[in-house]
């Protein structure tokens, strides 16, 4: 039985091990995290370690928090908050390379439904500076299509009447807030790492919403004195397998319970708005601070996480288990870079073509890393909350311009058919998605809809029923263009399969 990665043990490390350097037990917590995935694990709490070694700044641990699941917190509790980032990749010679790193950036993890009001209290506290989130798209309990708080979400009507025991980000958040103003603390930044357009915009948006339902004159002081910038971030973090743990406790001859995986490639840019300093996150190039992450932001969702979902859900419909699987299935690759070149690349006005040109010869390059094998069903999840910004608002603006959507609404078509839970080779997969019973009950109503009218008007008259669910899709079905557009190719997989309804569209 190995003995544990954690303080005591940490120093016999082999040496190739990187580990913080700095003296852990000065830390105190400066960060907040909400959602301490892998995605942050493997991104700001790196970059946060990297930072507090060059400055010796030792004010930014991060108090990690999981809002339900405890899994987290009881893996990583027994560590003292260590834990191995693995960085991986395939060298010249194709062979796989791994370079780990142990992360002293976390002072300890809590789970928020356990105990609410102890991550209020950790708000409140004097030493916060930043709050920071990583709870995906779904956690911000708003509607995708229009950034608005859904007000019939359950967890956001308990919080109305419960604000010493919120359930919601929203509400954690502004209850927060609520006790930091009480106690005459000074405000803080809010900060999304998720990947919304406009992350910060849409933070703000929500956390004023819902506090104006509180008191008026606490929407007054966050608006006044907190600042929520927008930031992009960019990392390829497939899921831990039980075979990484294996791997990386035989290097590290010690146990690691949650290790976390990433590629080389990492960028996070982050507008510079804090209310009360941060961290030295430029430092060892870990982020590029800017006056407007929009331009980033609108690049990576649209270059990078679009393409990423097109490929998962065609790929997962062939059977497929892996991205790299995907973008190696040649018709795959084909009908993405013509995507991208054709239809998503015109629309980044003012980037250079060939910086466009690098971008896309990076990203394939990226998702083909076969060291690193990124199951497409973690990226197919929760596709009503992605593809709003992913593919629907670059179909959007194109629409307007009156320029071709063909393969852009095949990838909107393949997520729709993926949606019936089954694969060209037999399989089924379940469908993970926070909305997924009303997308059942859409695409019943669907297949009604197309019973009931004539063979020759079936195709169009599903189409035209699963275009108009407007929290994913908004007035995008009242588009004749893209409800034609989406007919063809729902057709087309329905009857030709992926691989000639992709050719049919390259
Ligand atoms: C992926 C992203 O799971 C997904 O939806 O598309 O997590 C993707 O790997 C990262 O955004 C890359 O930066």
């Amino acid at each position: 039985m190995l003995e544990r990665l954690n303080t005591e043990s940490l120093p016999r490390l082999p040496a190739d091990v990187e580990k913080p350097s700095y003296d852990r037990s000065r830390l105190t917590p400066g960060i907040v995290h909400l959602g301490l995935g892998a995605f942050h694990r493997a991104h700001q709490a790196v970059v946060t370690d990297q930072a507090m070694q060059a400055s010796g700044d030792l004010s930014w641990g991060i108090l990690g928090v999981s809002l339900r699941r405890p899994a987290t917190r009881d893996a990583l509790t027994p560590q003292d908050g260590l834990y191995t980032l693995a960085v991986r990749d395939a060298g010249p010679d194709g062979q796989e390379r791994e370079q780990l790193r142990v992360v002293g950036s976390v002072l300890r993890v809590m789970v928020a439904d356990e105990d609410p009001n102890a991550v209020l209290e950790r708000i409140a506290y004097p030493q916060t500076r930043i709050v920071s989130l990583t709870v995906t798209e779904k956690g911000y309990s708003h509607e995708p299509a229009t950034g608005h708080l859904c007000w019939d979400d359950p967890d956001i009507l308990h919080d109305l009447e419960n604000p010493l025991r919120p359930r919601s980000t929203i509400g954690i958040l502004v209850h927060g807030l609520a006790l930091r103003r009480e106690r005459g603390l000074p405000p803080v930044t809010l900060l999304s790492c998720d990947n919304l357009r406009g992350n910060g915009d849409i933070l703000r948006s929500l956390v004023l919403a819902f506090a104006l339902r509180v008191d008026v004159t606490l929407t007054d002081w966050i608006d006044r004195h907190c600042t929520f910038p927008n930031s992009m971030v960019d990392r390829i973090v497939p899921v831990t397998q039980d075979h990484d743990r294996q791997r990386i406790a035989g290097r590290l001859g010690v146990e690691d319970a949650w290790p976390v995986l990433g590629e080389p490639y990492l960028n996070w840019v982050i507008e510079d708005k804090f209310a009360a300093g941060r961290p030295a996150w430029d430092a060892l190039g870990g982020a590029t601070f800017v006056r407007n992450a929009a331009p980033y932001e609108r690049l990576k969702l649209r270059m990078v996480s679009g393409p990423h979902s097109a490929l998962a859900y065609l790929g997962a419909t062939l059977g497929l288990q892996t991205m790299a699987e995907a973008v190696n299935t040649p018709v795959l690759r084909a009908y993405v870079e013509a995507m991208m070149r054709e239809e998503i690349a015109p629309t980044l006005r003012g980037i250079p073509d060939a910086g466009l040109e690098e971008y896309r010869r990076r990203f394939l390059e990226r998702i083909s890393n076969p060291a690193l094998p990124h199951p497409l069903k973690q990226i197919a999840m929760d596709g009503s909350q992605k593809l709003p910004q992913r593919l629907l608002d670059t179909i959007r603006e194109r629409l307007r311009a009156g320029q071709d959507i063909q393969r852009l609404t095949l990838a909107v078509a393949a997520w729709l058919h993926y949606l019936r839970g089954e694969n060209e080779q037999g399989g089924r997969h379940d469908i993970h998605d926070p909305i997924a019973a009303r997308l059942a009950k859409l695409l019943s109503r669907a297949e009604v809809a197309a019973r009931a009218a004539s063979p020759a008007q079936a195709a169009q008259r599903r189409a035209t029923v699963l275009a108009r669910f407007k929290p994913v899709f908004g007035n995008l079905g009242d588009s004749t263009e893209f409800v034609s557009s989406l007919t063809t190719h729902l057709e087309a997989l329905r009857e030709l399969g992926v691989i000639r309804a992709v050719q049919a569209a390259i």
